[in-house]
């Protein structure tokens, strides 16, 4: 009399395959995380970088746009230090590593950024043509935040002496 049993369970091939399914799902799930997390990281450097654009900004905010005290006689810093900035053109030509805040204090948590400001003044009837220093009432500042000598952020805004 012939015994015939019921086949149970997986077969040898059934669970390689299995196996292997398993094995390129988690190598793309790893893979994915490591791209999100690498999005993750660039989209903080951004925030970080317009977080540095706004500290000068909300800086140049408060001076005037000529020296107070010696008017267009300058272009540049006529202060002993930038501490006593108190125009905007002033910051022309400086670089800021670490970068500073609005106060102009040094920002040590962020020793891998800089902000470079260039400021110039521009036609009054075409904000992208540059003329000579104080020779025009418009004055346009640029900002760029670098990280590690990468510049990842760059804004331009105008001011009037009016
Ligand atoms: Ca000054
Ligand atoms: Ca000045």
């Amino acid at each position: 009399m012939k015994c015939q049993r019921k086949k149970t369970g997986f077969s040898l091939v059934e669970v390689l395959i299995a196996t292997l399914l398993v094995g390129v799902s988690m190598v793309a799930l790893l893979a994915a995380n490591g791209a999100s997390s690498m999005v993750n990281g660039a989209g903080a450097d951004l925030s970080t970088a317009e977080f540095l654009v706004e500290q000068i900004r909300e800086w140049t905010t408060v001076l005037a746009v000529v020296d107070p005290q010696g008017g267009t006689t300058t272009f540049g810093l006529e202060e002993p230090n930038l501490v006593n900035a108190d125009d905007i053109d002033d910051l022309d030509g400086q670089t800021f590593s670490p970068p500073v805040s609005a106060g102009g204090n040094p920002l040590a948590q962020f020793p891998s950024f800089s902000q470079q400001v260039v400021v110039e003044n521009v036609s009054a009837t075409d904000f992208t043509e540059v003329v000579g220093d104080h020779s025009s009432m418009i004055v346009r500042l640029t900002v760029s935040v670098s990280q590690n000598n990468n510049t990842i952020a760059t804004a331009s805004w105008i001011r009037a002496r009016y």
